[in-house]
C-alpha cells in the first residue's frame, strides 16, 4: 500500500491530487509539521530536511512534489498525466519547471518572510520584491495561456495540477490573477479527484487528532 506523508493545504496536496486522478489506493499519514513532528527522528529518516510529502511505494522513499507526482504519473498512468509523446512529456516538464521555479518562488519567499522562517531570519523588506517577481512570472505565463482549456495538449495534465495548485496558493495569499487565469484555476479546482485529495488530508489531520490550519 502506497503511504502519502503530508500536512492539509501544503504541497502535499499536489500528491494527493495525483493519486487521486490516477485512482490509485493510498493511505494519508498525517505529518504534524505544526507540532514539530516534521524533526522527529522517524520524519527525518524519510525527508532530509523534515518536510511534506513524502511518498513510500515499497521500499521507493521519495521526497519533493514534483518527483513524487511524476513517479506516480509514469507508474500507475492508467489515466494518463502525462503525454504519450516525448515532446508532450518535455512540455509537461517545462511547465513543471516554470511553476516550481519561476511563479512559486516568489509566493514561498514572501510566506517565508511572513511566517515560515524563524523571527530572526525574516526580513519584511523583500515583500515587495517577492510581489513585483510573482507578477513578472504570472505576465510570463499570461504571454503563453491564451484562454485554452489545458496548458498542454487537449486533457488534463500534471503541468495543469501544478499551476492550478500554485495559482490557488496565491490567491490565498491575497494575490490577484487576471480573469483568464483566474478562470482556468477555478475549473482545475473543481475536478472531483482534488476535493477527494482535500478530504482525504483533512481525515488523516483528524486521525491523527491534529487541528487542520490554513
Ligand atoms: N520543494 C519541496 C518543498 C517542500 C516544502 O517546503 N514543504 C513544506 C510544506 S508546503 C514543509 O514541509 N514545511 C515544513 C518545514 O519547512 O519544516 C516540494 O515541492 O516538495
Amino acid at each position: 500500500m502506497i503511504t502519502l506523508y503530508g500536512y492539509p493545504h501544503s504541497r502535499s496536496l499536489r500528491a494527493a491530487w495525483t493519486l487521486e486522478e490516477l485512482g490509485v489506493e493510498y493511505r494519508c499519514q498525517h505529518v504534524a509539521l505544526d507540532k514539530g513532528e516534521g524533526r522527529s527522528e522517524a520524519h527525518l529518516a524519510r525527508h532530509p530536511e523534515g518536510k511534506v510529502p513524502v511518498l513510500e511505494d515499497g521500499d521507493l522513499v521519495l521526497f519533493e512534489s514534483v518527483a513524487i507526482c511524476r513517479y506516480l504519473a509514469e507508474r500507475y498512468g492508467n489515466a494518463p498525466l502525462l503525454p504519450d509523446s516525448a515532446e508532450g512529456r518535455a512540455e509537461v516538464d517545462q511547465w513543471l519547471c516554470f511553476v516550481t521555479t519561476e511563479l512559486e518562488q516568489p509566493l514561498w519567499n514572501h510566506a517565508k518572510h511572513t511566517f515560515a522562517l524563524p523571527e530572526e531570519h525574516r526580513v519584511a523588506a523583500v515583500i515587495p520584491t517577492c510581489a513585483w517577481e510573482f507578477a513578472r512570472a504570472l505576465k510570463a505565463l499570461e504571454r503563453r495561456y491564451q484562454g485554452q482549456t489545458y496548458l498542454v495538449g487537449e486533457h488534463f495534465t500534471l503541468a495543469d495540477l501544478f499551476l492550478a495548485h500554485t495559482l490557488s496558493w496565491a490567491k490565498s495569499m491575497k494575490y490577484r490573477l487576471p480573469e483568464t487565469l483566474e478562470h482556468y484555476m477555478t475549473a482545475q479546482l473543481e475536478r472531483p479527484a482534488m476535493a477527494r485529495a482535500v478530504a482525504q488530508e483533512k481525515a488523516a489531520a483528524e486521525k491523527a487528532g491534529s487541528e487542520p490550519t490554513g
